[in-house]
């Protein structure tokens, strides 16, 4: 039976509620403090960086590689049921959080496109056996993708349902093996100030890292996706690889991945470190713990607006709850 949970319209969030991320990230905070570069425009400085003029392999979702083409669509698991309608897929693809490319979700989908996903090395490293560079075609040929369909919630009280294509990253942890005294699976994103605009931020802890323990990397819920929507994956949400951790908060998701470390200590990440209190390292998504500024009981579906309970563990308590017992 599915939990149908459906509150009445007029008890959508009210606009100031759906603010971005973060206040840290807006374009003239990260002019004013590039004083030193005061006679540079924002046009000079954005539309000249070496690099950023040129789109490079845009839009792999349409120009498919013969690879690509024999594997995508995936074949689609039923194991993780959908409560909800699938979110539109415009609508997913054009409101985006990336803070490396605009603190404007709407943005986002246009600034992404200069990302060079072509070609793409993933190294996964640190305390494993087999430590191990994968090409982006590696990891397409070596690990079976299947399609799941997730609901995301991001911290900031909007939620979507998507169609993703990617494969359990037990599997590819279970190829390099990671050693016994390994606690935390590190995830890196790339670090290219010239090609994404938010990294001229040199004060925050780019590149965005995120991380979970072992056990949560190796929960059979926990996919690297390399597609969405029955294709690879648009730059805006990732490509060509990324994580998704359905049952956490949006941020832990991490997008574009370069490189997985085994380590032994609990690894600094990219929110956390900006802003501890609003986000939780492990942040499992609880209506039960309060947010200074987003309502964490109610999220609202991007698209139709539509208002929903938030669910702990966004309702897959079936498969993570003995994680935290
Ligand atoms: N590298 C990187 N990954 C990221 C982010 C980011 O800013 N940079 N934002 C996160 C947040 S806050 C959310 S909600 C999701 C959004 O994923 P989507 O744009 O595919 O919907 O990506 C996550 N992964
Ligand atoms: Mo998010």
């Amino acid at each position: 039976m599915t939990h149908h949970i459906k509150i009445p319209k007029g008890w959508e969030l009210p606009e100031h509620e759906l603010t971005p991320e973060s206040i840290f990230m807006n374009r003239r905070e990260v002019l004013q403090a590039m004083g030193w570069l005061g006679a540079f425009s924002a046009s000079m400085l954005f539309g000249c960086a070496p690099g950023s003029a040129e789109v490079t392999n845009a839009h792999p979702e349409k120009n498919l590689t013969p690879l690509e083409k024999k594997l995508y669509p995936a074949t689609r698991v039923t194991r993780f049921k959908m409560d909800r309608r699938i979110t539109e897929e415009a609508v997913a693809a054009s409101y985006n959080n990336y803070y490396e490319f605009s603190e404007v979700k709407e943005d986002v989908d246009h600034h992404a496109q200069k990302l060079k996903t072509r070609p793409w090395q993933v190294e996964v490293t640190g305390l494993v056996e087999n430590p191990k560079t994968y090409d982006l075609d590696d990891l397409l040929k070596q690990f079976s993708l299947e399609e799941r369909f997730y609901r995301h919630r991001c911290v900031e009280a909007w939620a979507m349902a998507v169609p993703w294509t990617g494969f359990p990253l037990k599997s590819l942890l279970d190829d390099v093996k990671p050693l016994s005294k390994a606690k935390y699976v590190r995830l890196v994103s790339f670090h290219e100030p010239f090609t994404a605009q938010g990294q001229i931020a040199f004060w925050q802890p780019w590149p965005y890292s995120e991380a979970l323990t072992v056990k949560e990397a190796m929960n059979e819920l926990t996919i690297l996706a390399t597609g969405v929507y029955g294709h690879p994956l648009p730059k805006q949400h990732g490509a060509p690889v990324r994580l998704v951790v359905p049952w956490k908060y949006g941020f832990k998701s991490i997008k574009a991945i370069q490189r997985i470390e085994l380590v032994d200590y609990k690894p600094k990440t990219f929110w956390n470190t900006l802003q501890p209190q609003e986000y939780g390292f492990t942040a499992n998504v609880d209506p039960g713990v309060p947010h200074p500024r987003w309502p964490q009981t109610k999220e609202e579906m991007i698209g139709t607006k539509e208002i929903r309970l938030t669910q702990l563990y966004n309702g897959y308590s079936d498969f993570v709850a003995d994680l935290y017992a």
